[in-house]
């Protein structure tokens, strides 16, 4: 149980906070995170979701915007208006469509001959026609062809046997071939092989136990040895523990505890630790973190898709993965 003294979930204050992002378009940061605009709304239309107030953010808006993000060029959907399509900003347009109920809108077989465009002879999928490989692009890749129920036309194969050579010593995983273990590739490589069916590619053993090791003392999780914790972690490393049902070797009151200390509690929105500035991204992956937690008044976080578990278990696309039971308030 999270002790008497710390504080609550402000849900009201950060659904106000994700309301009011983007409403100040003269400011400069505005501007300056526009390759991050598409990722943004995702993460915001995440957050008040997993809060229960979806419908807190305009749907008509927020759907004709995404589709002023399409590039007709390339097949796929870019950051903000304008802007090339890239597989990152693709994969939030696919989610965002699909919590709003407006798949419809998108042109499937031109956006799966893009993702399957991008995939290389080694298995992985590059970020756009420019060629960056990373497994988070594998990853988007695949769960983007999994919600459209196109995954069949993706050589599966030679994406998992990538993955496969980019398991560390550590059982952890990276961003690349030889790339040192790192908590968010290793959700990404986990939740793909979840989707792929082949959780048995994963040492079980030794990951949830390098894992575990990213919790510490102060309860907040980090992302590889000797760095700070930082709440995102509490996402990354818990949906991977959910997928390999660990969940049980941190200590979930303490990491509970460290989510809500980086809360703004007088302007809503969650930070990356306690005292320092807010942003859409660790509030998303704050709360997400206490859903997987079982926190009280929360919706279910389906952990492999980062989506409303409700909608990914109406797909048929569940997997076997354990998050604590939702606590009574
Ligand atoms: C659908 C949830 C979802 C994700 C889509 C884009 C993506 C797939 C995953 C991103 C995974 C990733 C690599 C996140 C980066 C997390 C992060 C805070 C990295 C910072 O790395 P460093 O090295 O930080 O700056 P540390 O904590 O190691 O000091």
């Amino acid at each position: 149980m999270t002790s008497q003294n710390s504080p609550q979930l402000s849900i009201p204050l950060h659904v106000k906070y994700i309301q009011s992002l983007g409403e100040n378009q003269d400011d400069l940061i505005f501007h300056m995170t526009s390759h991050l605009r598409m990722n943004a709304i995702y993460w915001g239309l995440t957050a008040v979701s997993v809060m229960g107030h979806k419908d807190s953010l305009p749907r008509d808006q927020m759907v004709d915007y995404v589709m002023s993000c399409w590039d007709e060029t390339a097949g796929g959907f870019g950051a903000s208006p304008g802007h090339d399509a890239h597989i990152l900003s693709t994969l939030s347009a696919i989610q965002i469509l699909t919590m709003q109920d407006a798949t419809d809108r998108l042109d499937v077989p031109r956006i799966v001959k893009f993702i399957v465009s991008l995939q290389q002879p080694s298995g992985v999928i590059a970020g756009d026609s420019f060629g960056e490989i990373d497994t988070r692009f594998l990853f988007c890749g695949i769960l983007a062809l999994s919600v459209l129920g196109h995954l069949h036309e993706l050589d599966v194969d030679s994406a998992a046997g990538y993955i496969r050579r980019c398991k560390n010593f550590d059982g952890g995983y990276g961003a690349r071939e030889g790339a040192e273990s790192h908590a968010a590739q290793v959700f990404v490589c986990v939740a793909a092989l979840a989707i792929l069916g082949r959780l048995d590619e994963i040492d079980h053993e030794t990951l949830g136990w390098w894992l575990a090791e990213r919790q510490l003392p102060n309860g907040g999780l980090n992302g590889r040895p000797e760095k700070l914790e930082d709440v995102c972690y509490s996402f990354w490393v818990l949906s991977s523990m959910s997928i390999l049902n660990k969940i049980s070797w941190i200590d979930t009151d303490k990491l509970t505890e460290f989510i809500l200390s980086a809360q703004d509690t007088e302007d809503g929105g969650i930070a990356d630790r306690p005292g320092n500035q807010v942003d859409v991204f660790h509030t998303l992956f704050g709360v997400a973190g206490l859903s997987l937690l079982g926190y009280p008044g929360l919706e279910d976080l389906d952990p492999v898709y980062c989506m409303p578990a409700k909608l990914i278990t109406a797909k048929g696309l569940k997997t076997n993965w354990q998050a604590l039971p939702r606590r009574q308030a």
